[in-house]
């Protein structure tokens, strides 16, 4: 078994463990900020813990194709009261998914238990602020900015570019003080690739695995999906759980999603089919 501990909770990592999205950002909340949508946070936050997450992943900045930065105070007030509530509420680990040094370094203070970062700890103080919280650190793979990565998608071989990227930052966290069993990867699904890079990604995610890291996959409802269902963001649950399934079965172990109950059906089959106990 392989255990990995994020704050205060161990999580055996040869097991399936889905992590619950919670988005704080005005999109999905209209009133960002104010009481009522720290209580909508909370109420999806008990009801993804109830339907088995073992992360509640916190947001504060939209990293959708085309989306505006963000500021840091905002970021700021966004994230951390939402972290601090339910770390006094529930008995989760909580990841946050921040490109910002201060949101990692007050996150850790307040309880987060993963650093969840789509940008792989590139910015300025962030593998310092990281390394310091001594926290596990996601490194994913994105091709430019979340307002850009869009515009221009093109790769020689994108397998070997984004292992080439991964392992590259890898290095740059061990060269910060971050030892390697601390950081778990992910390919990026739909950060600057197009519908055959997507593809090709998730074919080949047991290349990934023989790296010797547990594997993150963030495909859930995505443009991905909707390109080759033809479906809205609403109808995209069977086609993330598709995808889920195939990373799955070549050695992925952590899954983001919105969906949390169907994944975590779904991945308990898996995982007793694959143990047949
Ligand atoms: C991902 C993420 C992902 C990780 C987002 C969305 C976009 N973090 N944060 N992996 N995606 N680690 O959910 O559509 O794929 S935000």
């Amino acid at each position: 078994m392989s255990f990995m501990t994020f704050g205060d909770k161990s999580l055996d990592l040869s097991r399936p463990h889905v992590m619950g999205i919670l988005n704080v950002t005005p999109d999905s909340f209209s009133d960002g900020g104010s009481y009522s949508s720290l209580d909508d946070a909370l109420t999806q936050t008990e009801k993804m813990i109830l339907d088995g997450a073992s992360f509640i992943d916190v947001g504060g900045e939209s990293t959708r194709p085309g989306a505006k930065p963000v500021t840091i105070e905002e970021e700021m007030n966004r994230v951390l009261p939402v972290v601090e509530a339910i770390k006094a509420r529930f008995d989760t680990i909580v990841s946050v998914d921040t490109s910002t040094p201060s949101v990692m370094t007050e996150s850790a203070r307040l309880g987060a238990g993963l650093l969840n970062d789509v940008r792989a700890l590139e910015r300025e103080g962030a593998l310092q602020a990281a390394a310091q919280t001594g926290l596990p650190v996601c490194l994913m793979h994105m091709r430019g900015s979340p307002s850009t990565m869009q515009d221009d998608v093109s790769y020689d071989s994108v397998m070997e570019e984004v292992t080439a990227y991964l392992m590259a930052r890898v290095a740059a966290c061990e060269a910060a003080g971050i030892d390697r069993s601390q950081l778990i990867l992910d390919p990026g699904i739909g950060f600057g690739k197009s519908l055959p890079h997507n593809l090709t990604l998730l074919n080949h995610t047991a290349e990934f695995k023989r790296k010797g890291f547990p594997l993150l996959i963030g495909l859930s409802r995505k443009t991905m999906i909707g390109d080759v269902l033809g479906v809205p963001v609403d109808e995209r649950l069977y086609g993330t759980m598709g995808a889920n399934a195939a990373t799955y079965s070549q050695g992925a172990r952590l899954f983001r999603v919105h969906d949390v109950k169907p994944h975590v059906d779904m991945l308990e089959l898996m995982y007793r089919i694959e143990r047949e106990v």
